[in-house]
């Protein structure tokens, strides 16, 4: 019997990513989800408030179906995965093929076709969900590695809506990607948007190669050529940086607030209040160099440069994908270091390293900001690094120091680190050593230029930004089309 309905659902705009933004709490009465707070969700929620807006994503909860449902004005569109869908398109395509690859192959990718298989299925189903809830001429919004084909799959679905995709890590050197055996589908499948952003210029402009080496598309500037293929009409696709950025008004509020600066104070005593402070904050991740960093560390202090009496390191590092093996090595090898160093170079009233593998609340975390004279970020790959823009929202008084990785998207942003090549270890020491030393009217004058940066820059303004280019470019194609 013929349908009176449209084809049409009602969010006239869509944010679709791997995960949605609530953890499951059974005590709590919003339906049992608690909001887990991020920087995407602080820089979509008002739009999507202000809108009729739709978030489609995966609770992180396998085997079971949900409802979708409100929380915090919110609407949430729950995607199902199955465990053998989180085994092998979540833990192995995603975190174990792409991830990897993605990262300069800092350590080898796994190329399986049964992670591939269950990736283009997954990516179906989002793309299905995301038909059925998008209203017409909707705005749809898609994040990250996890997702890459579905701009194609939803282009082909609904040629109506206007479609943005966004890659929060790095977009790899053409010679990496090569690798993949799915390469050009992946390719395909990013051509389906309307806008594709990157952190970096540099990594939009390795897309743009890959796309002229791979398909034989022709790119001018920032724009892609893509003539028409299988259902799917002929069109141009943009795809240029947009850094993204931090709630910064949310931090400096956090970082005035007396209760987390006491909290600070205590942390410090806790320690055994030395003169220097260091922190460290990632996931317990290989790409973040948390191994270069103590390595640097504990030579320092073997050499006398660093008195034990005078210096901690407290290194948080949030457990992350747990179950996959190059997760497990980097965490052993990591409490390996820390072990080593606070066997060999503590004396009975000191420990070098505090070594933290815990998460926190963000009150607790900032508290840790607050404490730290010297923050290190020694990624050896990183898409933006936002540790490294908090630090410096929380540096009020415009003291403490930044030692950055030259590779993290941060780093060109926030000139006034003190830049390290972590690879290079010798490099790493002197950049540490930089920090602790430097005088008090240098860091002053360095941290304000990086506080003024995040303070202009933030993840509102991202946001705000990316949709604002991605209306013009489904309101204006023709323009965008140069001679
Ligand atoms: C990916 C890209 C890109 C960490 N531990 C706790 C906690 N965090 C927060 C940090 C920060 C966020 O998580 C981590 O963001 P990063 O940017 O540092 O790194 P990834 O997780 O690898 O993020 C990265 C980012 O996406 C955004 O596009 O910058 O390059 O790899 O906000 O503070 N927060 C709380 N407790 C913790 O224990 N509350």
């Amino acid at each position: 019997e013929p349908s009176t309905e449209t084809p049409f659902g009602d969010s006239d705009f869509v944010v679709v990513a791997n995960r949605l933004p609530v953890d499951r709490d059974p005590d709590d009465e919003n339906h049992g989800w608690r909001t887990s707070p991020g920087g995407l969700v602080t820089a979509v929620a008002p739009v999507m408030k202000a809108q009729e807006g739709a978030w489609i994503g995966w609770t992180g909860v396998a085997d079971e179906e949900f409802e979708p449902f409100t929380i915090d004005g919110m609407h949430l569109t729950p995607v199902t995965l199955t465990s053998e869908d989180v085994l092998r398109y979540y833990e192995g395509f995603s975190n174990a093929t792409l991830w990897p690859l993605y990262h300069d192959v800092i350590v080898p990718p796994e190329y399986h076709r049964t992670w591939w298989d269950a990736y283009v299925r997954v990516n179906e189903r989002f793309a299905h969900k995301i038909a059925e809830v998008a209203a017409e001429s909707a705005t749809v919004w898609i994040h990250d590695y996890q997702l890459q084909l579905v701009p194609l799959m939803v282009r082909r679905m609904r040629p109506d809506v206007a479609i943005g995709f966004f890659n929060h890590i790095p977009f790899p050197p053409y010679e990496l990607f090569a690798q993949l055996p799915w390469r050009d589908e992946i390719l395909r499948g990013l051509l389906g948007a309307d806008l594709v952003g990157f952190q970096r210029p540099a990594d939009a402009a390795n897309f743009r190669r890959a796309v002229r080496g791979r398909l034989n598309f022709s790119t001018k500037g920032s724009t892609v050529l893509v003539p028409a293929g299988e259902a799917v009409a002929a069109h141009v696709v943009r795809a240029e940086a947009f850094p993204i950025s931090i709630d910064t008004p949310y931090l400096e509020e956090l970082a005035k607030d007396p209760g987390i600066i006491e909290r600070a104070r205590q942390i410090r005593e806790d320690v055994g209040n030395p003169k220097v402070v260091m922190l460290g904050v990632d996931r317990m991740d290989y790409t973040k160099g948390i191994r270069h960093r103590l390595k640097a560390y504990g030579e320092l202090i073997a050499e006398g440069r660093l008195n034990v009496e005078d210096v901690v390191l407290i290194q948080i590092a949030t457990p992350s994908r747990e179950r996959l093996e190059q997760y497990k090595i980097i965490r052993h090898d990591v409490e390996l270091a820390v072990g080593r160093i606070n066997g060999e170079q503590a004396d009975v009233g000191s420990i070098p390293v505090r070594y933290l593998h815990h998460s926190y609340p963000r009150d607790e975390m900032t508290a840790f900001f607050l404490a730290s004279d010297v923050m290190l970020v020694t990624a050896l790959r990183d898409g933006m690094n936002l540790v490294a823009k908090e630090y410096v929202a929380c540096r009020q008084k415009d003291d403490g120091a930044l030692v950055l990785s030259e590779f993290t998207g941060a780093a060109e942003q926030l000139t006034g680190a003190v830049m390290v090549n972590p690879h290079d270890i010798g490099n790493l020491k002197a950049g540490i050593l930089e920090a602790i030393e430097m005088d008090d009217k240098t860091r002053a004058r360095r941290m304000r230029q990086m506080r003024r940066k995040v303070a202009t820059d933030t993840v509102s303004l991202w946001s705000k930004n990316f949709l604002a280019e991605l209306n013009h470019l489904k309101h204006n194609p023709e323009a965008v089309v140069p001679d």
